[in-house]
């Protein structure tokens, strides 16, 4: 059974990767609408993993007999200025959601809640993955830079960091497969 503090903390996350699925979503629209087809296969890909996310919360939620909450939440940014910036938006955003993560954690812990404590070692694990794979993203795109052929090459590195790209085409109308 959880503390109401846990219960609300945990349901606040579950918004956070709503959320989070919502920008990479619009993200990936707006890389569509600049013909970045990489880009735009790879944020809706992650867009669905942040769907996985807050699905694994809202499992944890039931199987405590808990009730999730799925609150409103605020429309994602739809322009940014440039590729740079985008990317430099998600490693920020990514940051932000390790510090929620962190607190929860933190909660967990001063409780203490050993089950929800180990339920978040995934989480924690996840972030860490993700920072690093954005700010490897940010560094390659700064290293090849977006002059001349550089956009194109970045959206091609980009496009085969998608997994089973198979299955995003299914659901795609206009996204060309990256060359592997
Ligand atoms: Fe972007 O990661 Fe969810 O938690």
């Amino acid at each position: 059974m959880l503390s109401p503090g846990i219960i609300d903390k945990l349901n606040q996350q579950i918004n956070w990767e709503v959320y989070s699925s919502h920008m990479y979503l619009q993200m990936g629209a707006w890389c569509s609408y600049k013909s970045l087809d990489g880009c735009a296969m790879f944020l809706t890909q992650h867009a669905d993993e942040e769907m996985a996310h807050m699905r694994r919360l809202l499992k944890y939620l039931q199987e405590t007999g808990a009730l999730a909450i799925i609150g409103g939440m605020e429309a994602p940014p739809t322009e940014f200025s440039s590729l740079v910036a985008m990317f430099d938006k998600i490693y920020t955003h990514e940051q932000f959601v390790t510090s929620k993560i962190n607190e929860l954690v933190h909660l967990a812990n001063t409780e203490p809640d050993y089950s929800t404590l180990q339920f978040l070692q995934w989480y924690v694990a996840e972030q860490h993955q993700e920072e690093f794979l954005f700010k490897s993203i940010l560094d390659k795109i700064k290293l090849i830079g977006t002059e001349g052929q550089g956009l194109f090459l970045i959206d091609q590195e980009i496009g085969k960091l998608v997994s089973n790209p198979g299955a995003l085409e299914a659901t795609s109308n206009s996204a060309t497969a990256p060359q592997a």
